[in-house]
């Protein structure tokens, strides 16, 4: 099992002539002024929980954007902030935006267009030139970053995700030593899909700027190979993974995420989360015998919250026993507020939960609660400890991590995982009861399933799932990412055709 020391060996071991630079458009750690001096806390979403293990354990420089003017008040005077606040082990660098641009970059064109473009969840990607400009001179503002702190030292930098397709170029060009790789944390999309975006071939050239480039599964690789060979005149060799193009080389390679198991398992075992549940048990009335049912995710219409909100329904029409008995919490902050879609996305889901609780509730038994708040990561962990199952129910996700963090909290090795096929942690997580969240009544039938399931099988399933988590860790995405980087970077990617896409 990869542990952060294995990983920090091998960086000293292999990368320690280079300075390691990540790039991201969220900051690891957003900072606010509590009784006048600044806090850190670290945002929701999945990209940041999992790469901050990765910089915990190697240093660096994590370059992102500013989220606010309380950043300024933890800077030091060269601009760096040291995180994570409690105990710093790398530095944050920030950019700041003015609201046109974050609003054309990262409202815009990331996600109003990319994000729906990449996942197969029927909203309209929206293109726009103006939009566009802004990704483009944003991209290359956090290339000039970049490139001031490689300072022309040796350097490995880490490119996060879909605001910055275009960075690897706009650093290629103006470094060519630099060890460029970029993880792409969301699908990848075919060729006719592609085809809807009006700059794809500059996208595809801004991602050929890296020598490794990443995505969760084998399917986003192939789809990534087929929409280079279809609009670029590429060499493609798709049984290896790799593109010629330019006169440089891309390898293309599939890494699932994942994240840091024993921290969450360690965590769930706490004293804090211990008092955390007594608390959550009393409020919920599960010690007096009713049952918690819980979705979790930061509040994206990629989620199928709707779908899995339909399914309790259609479960307490179908089975009324469990009227009075099942709370269903969907917990998880709102994002992206500004953008139409979101917005109607929260107002289909407060007329969902109020007509459930309408129809079914009764005698102070309210079936379905609804907390779209960031909770505190106690309080996660003891709702996950106490669910007697959590549904994922995704339209489409590269990963979703959720599902792997109810895994590792299940320290009782008790629990039932109900996932959606179409999230990638479906390929992993096969003791997890597999669902399709269009099917309503076969996802009714999986709670179900999962309320009725004997305790036996409830933990071989969960034990195979806690045993691959704790083995597919994030120091082993991490240390296997930093390995492809150092022999990608290498002229004749000698040793890197054994491990082909399929990987
Ligand atoms: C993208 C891809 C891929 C959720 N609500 C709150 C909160 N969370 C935490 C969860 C989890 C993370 O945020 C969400 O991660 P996911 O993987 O489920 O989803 P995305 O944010 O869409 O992440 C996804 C991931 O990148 C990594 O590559 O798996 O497919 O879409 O850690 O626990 N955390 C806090 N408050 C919340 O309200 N603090």
């Amino acid at each position: 099992m990869w542990t952060g020391d294995d990983l920090q060996r091998l960086v000293s071991r292999e990368l320690s002539d280079y300075r390691l630079i990540v790039v991201s458009n969220r900051q690891p750690y957003v900072f606010r002024i509590e009784n006048g001096a600044p806090r850190g806390q670290m945002p929701p979403g999945g990209l940041t929980a999992a790469i901050d293990p990765l910089m915990r354990a190697c240093g660096g420089t994590w370059i992102a954007q500013s989220s606010g003017a309380d950043d300024r008040a933890a800077m030091d005077d060269a601009g760096r902030i040291a995180v994570p606040p409690d105990a710093p082990a790398y530095h944050m660098r920030l950019l700041n935006l003015s609201e046109e641009e974050n609003n054309g970059f990262y409202y815009g064109f990331s996600n109003e267009g990319l994000w729906p473009l990449c996942h197969i969840a029927y909203t309209e990607p929206m293109f726009d030139s103006e939009q566009y400009g802004f990704y483009q001179s944003v991209n290359r503002r956090f290339a000039d970053l970049v490139l001031d702190e490689i300072n022309d030292d040796p350097a490995i930098v880490l490119i996060q995700d879909y605001h910055l397709a275009l960075l690897p170029r706009y650093i290629r060009e103006a470094n060519p030593d630099a060890i460029i790789g970029q993880f792409w944390h969301i699908p990848w999309p075919n060729p006719d899909i592609l085809r809807i975006c009006p700059w794809q071939d500059e996208i595809l050239d801004g991602m050929l700027g890296n020598d490794l480039l990443g995505f969760h599964l084998s399917g986003d690789c192939q789809n990534f190979l087929s929409c280079v060979e279809a609009n670029l005149d590429a060499q493609v060799d798709p049984a290896y993974g790799l593109i010629d193009y330019r006169n440089e080389t891309t390898l293309v390679r599939p890494f699932p995420i994942s994240i840091d198991f024993a921290s969450l398992d360690n965590e769930a075992r706490s004293a804090e989360v211990a008092d955390e549940m007594a608390r959550l048990s009393r409020e919920l009335g599960l010690h007096r015998g009713r049952i918690l049912g819980l979705g979790i995710d930061r509040q994206d219409y990629t989620k199928g919250i709707p779908h899995r909100l339909r399914a309790v329904e259609r479960l307490f029409e179908k089975w009324p026993q469990y009227r009075g008995q099942l709370v269903f919490l969907q917990a998880g902050a709102a994002s992206r507020t500004n953008i139409n879609s979101y917005m109607q996305l929260t107002i289909d889901i407060e007329a969902t939960v109020n007509r459930i609780n309408e129809r079914f509730g009764h005698d102070g038994w309210q079936p379905v609660l609804y907390w779209p708040t960031s909770l505190p990561t106690a309080t996660f962990s003891a709702l996950r400890r106490l669910a007697s199952f959590c549904a994922e129910s995704s339209l489409h996700d590269g990963m979703n991590l959720v599902a792997k963090e109810y895994v590792a909290s299940r320290v009782d090795e008790d629990g039932v995982l109900i996932l959606s096929a179409f999230a990638g942690a479906a390929q992993e997580l096969t003791g997890s009861l597999i669902i399709n969240p269009y099917a309503t009544e076969q996802f009714a039938d999986a709670i179900h399933q999962a309320l009725t399931m004997s305790e036996t099988e409830r933990r071989i399933r969960m034990r195979q799932m806690r045993n691959t988590v704790q083995e597919n860790n994030i120091y082993k995405w991490a240390g296997r990412i930093m390995m492809h980087l150092m022999q990608a970077s290498t002229p004749d990617h000698a040793g890197l055709t054994s491990t082909a896409t399929t990987a």
